[in-house]
Order: C-alpha cells, then sequence, then structure tokens
C-alpha cells in the first residue's frame, strides 16, 4: 500500500535554486566541475536506467546477482522487524530482491527525482501489497527527517549500486555519517561499492559503444538549458571518460570541441576548444579500502561479500564504532569473505514468492 504522509511533502519550486547555484558556481570555477547529482532529471533517471542494461555495465548486474545470492543472509544478520531506508532509489530495480528476504514492516525509497520515485513506488506497492511504503522526495546528501510512521522501528539503510562512488572520499565520510543520523542508532546499513579492476573493463562500462553513456553525460547540457534558460550548444561538446588511476576514479568531462560562448540564467561564459567540465567521478575501491571508508563513517562492517571475479561487494554494517561481539563477528565476516571467494554465486533469483 502506498501511503501519502504530509510531514514528508517537500515541493520544489520550478528553478531549483541549488540546481542553478551549482551549474553558475561550477562553471566559473577552474576546473570546471558540476555534481553528478544533477544528472537525475527525469530524462537522465531514464537514460540511467538504459545504461543498467548494457552489456558493458558490469555494474548493475554484478550487483543484481551478488545480491540475489546473499539476500537471505542479509535478513538473517540484519534480524526481523526493520524498516528498510533506501537512498536514491530510482527505479528501485533492485529492492525486490530485498523485500523478499527481509519481509520489512516498512519501506522508505528517498530520491530526488520526483516523478520516478512516485512510479516506482507505484509499482512496488503492487508487488507487495501488504507492505506500508512511505516515498520521501529530498537529497538524501542531507539529513532527512523519516516519515513519523516508522518511529521507533529499527532500520536498514540500503545504498546499492556503488552511488557512494560519486562522492570523494571527505564527502563519502560526510554522508555516511549523515545516514547514521537519519537512521538512527542501532541501525545498520547495506551498501553496494565497485571495486578497483582492470581499466579494460572500467572504460567501456563508462563509454558503452551505443552511446548511450555519452547522451546520459549531454543530457546535463539539455537539462541545464531546459530548465535554467541555458544556450549551451550541446553539439558542440563531446563525451569524454578517463580512468584517473592515482584517485582511483573514473571520471566523465563534457569536452568543448571548439570555442564556444553562451549564458545560463543571465551569466555568460566562453570555453575554449579542449575545455572539459567534470560531471561524474566514480570512486572505485579496493578489497579493504571500502571498510575502512565505512569505519570512518561511523560504521562497523559486519559481513562482506563479493562475485567470484571480485568486481564488486556488498557490505553490510552497524552503526557505531564498534560492534558489541566483535571479536566473533570479525571472525564470521572473514570466513564470509573466504566464502564469497571460493564459491560460485548463482544469480537465479525467484521472485515469484515476493508477498
Ligand atoms: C549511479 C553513480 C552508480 O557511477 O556507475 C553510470 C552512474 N555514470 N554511467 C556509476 C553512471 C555513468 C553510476 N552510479
Amino acid at each position: 500500500m502506498l501511503l501519502y504522509q504530509n510531514d514528508q511533502s517537500v515541493c520544489f519550486a520550478k528553478v531549483d535554486p541549488a540546481f542553478r547555484r551549482d551549474v553558475l558556481n561550477g562553471l566559473a570555477s577552474r576546473p570546471r566541475t558540476i555534481p553528478a547529482r544533477w544528472f537525475y532529471d527525469r530524462a537522465g533517471s531514464e537514460l540511467f536506467e538504459a545504461i543498467t542494461a548494457l552489456p558493458e555495465y558490469y555494474v548493475a548486474r554484478t550487483e543484481r546477482a551478488l545480491l540475489c545470492s546473499v539476500a537471505d543472509e542479509v535478513a538473517a544478520l540484519a534480524g526481523p522487524g526493520r524498516a528498510i531506508v533506501e537512498f536514491g532509489s530510482g527505479s528501485c530495480a533492485k529492492t525486490p530482491i530485498l523485500l523478499s528476504a527481509v519481509k520489512p514492516p516498512a519501506y522508505v525509497p528517498i530520491d530526488i527525482a520526483k516523478d520516478f520515485l512516485w512510479e516506482s513506488a507505484e509499482r512496488l506497492s503492487q508487488l507487495f501489497p501488504d507492505m506500508p511504503l512511505y516515498p520521501v522526495e529530498g537529497d538524501f546528501a542531507r539529513a532527512l527527517r523519516l516519515p513519523s510512521a516508522i518511529e521507533g522501528m529499527p532500520r536498514l539503510g540500503f545504498f546499492p549500486g556503488s552511488t557512494i562512488g560519486n562522492l570523494l572520499v571527505p564527502e563519502a565520510v560526510d554522508l555516511l555519517r549523515t545516514m547514521a543520523t537519519t537512521l538512527g542508532s542501532g541501525s545498520m546499513l547495506l551498501v553496494g561499492i565497485d571495486r578497483i579492476k582492470d581499466p579494460s573493463i572500467l572504460l567501456p562500462a563508462y563509454n558503452d559503444a551505443q552511446g548511450v553513456t555519452a547522451v546520459f553525460n549531454l543530457n546535463l547540457l539539455h537539462r541545464i538549458n531546459r530548465e535554467l534558460r541555458g544556450s549551451v550548444p550541446v553539439d558542440a561538446f563531446r563525451h569524454v571518460t578517463l580512468w584517473n588511476d592515482d584517485e582511483a576514479r573514473i571520471e566523465m568531462h563534457l569536452e568543448a570541441t571548439r570555442d564556444v560562448d553562451f549564458e545560463i540564467a543571465d551569466g555568460c561564459f566562453s570555453m575554449t576548444r579542449g575545455e572539459t567540465i567534470h560531471t561524474e567521478n566514480s570512486l572505485k575501491y579496493g578489497p579493504r579500502d571500502a571498510r575502512v571508508l565505512l569505519r570512518a563513517g561511523g560504521w562497523s562492517p559486519v559481513a562482506e561479500w563479493g562475485d567470484q571475479e571480485e568486481l564488486f561487494s556488498l557490505i553490510l554494517a552497524t552503526a557505531g564504532p564498534d560492534h558489541p561481539h566483535r571479536a566473533s563477528t570479525n571472525k564470521s565476516m572473514l570466513s564470509r569473505i573466504m566464502e564469497s571467494c571460493n564459491q560460485a554465486r548463482g544469480s537465479n533469483c525467484n521472485l515469484e514468492g515476493a508477498h
């Protein structure tokens, strides 16, 4: 059932002042940078869905298969009665896998793409008709007040897709701390993290043969033109992907293919040929890095699972610096990691008994 709560209605004006500010400041600074979260208007959210189906984009299908094979273990470790709060829920593509296993008393999807949020919630409510669902429209980078209906319920945060990779390390640490605040003490968090791997796998994942990622990147310029009265000549930009090995990140840029002048919301900008706008970082983490990141962000890892090829990790953590059963948990985490390395994990996922 889909429930509307008055205390959660957030109204956005037609021009989002935060978008305007980020674009104007970002284009005025050097290097020119626009935060990746502005990709996700309606068109951008749909383009990202198309990316998740690309043969080169191993991220989505690897995480999905991994989640299918470990969802029951997650449910067992989380225990019963936890409300699930998903950060950046988007299309909620992987959510049914977790909901079927955990059977939470309530589900709270949080996303900035409003239409997308409601449509996905609508679809999920049909799949899980008995589960209360409270969509929250908002930016999860800021501390949010969760719907009063889940007050008093323990929580399991869900942050899949390696979305955390969009943030630089200090911002990721801040976000993890914000999530701990939003979720409250005693909470758990299941986070998906993409691993460092050979650039021959990474680069095509962000520069696919069909050019969907290019369209996704360029849509940001169309969005600027649409929403901020821009005159950016989109055809004078091209999509560029690079692997920054020192920073262990994929970078996406929009490069001017000729000298250009344009206006955005009364601001005038000039770019010379070859200059870029840095539109996305996608940080990748080594086997131990992600657990250090979680600890720095105020979470204690309880278990980590990876696919056989070590492309992707799922980490389950509890809020707080120290887990009460640290010694035994560490042991079980180690054995779980060993297990997931030694064992081929199937991707058969039966959602028929979803409710
Ligand atoms: C949604 C942030 C996880 O970094 O892999 C995909 C976004 N950008 N292709 C990623 C994205 C280009 C994606 N995340």
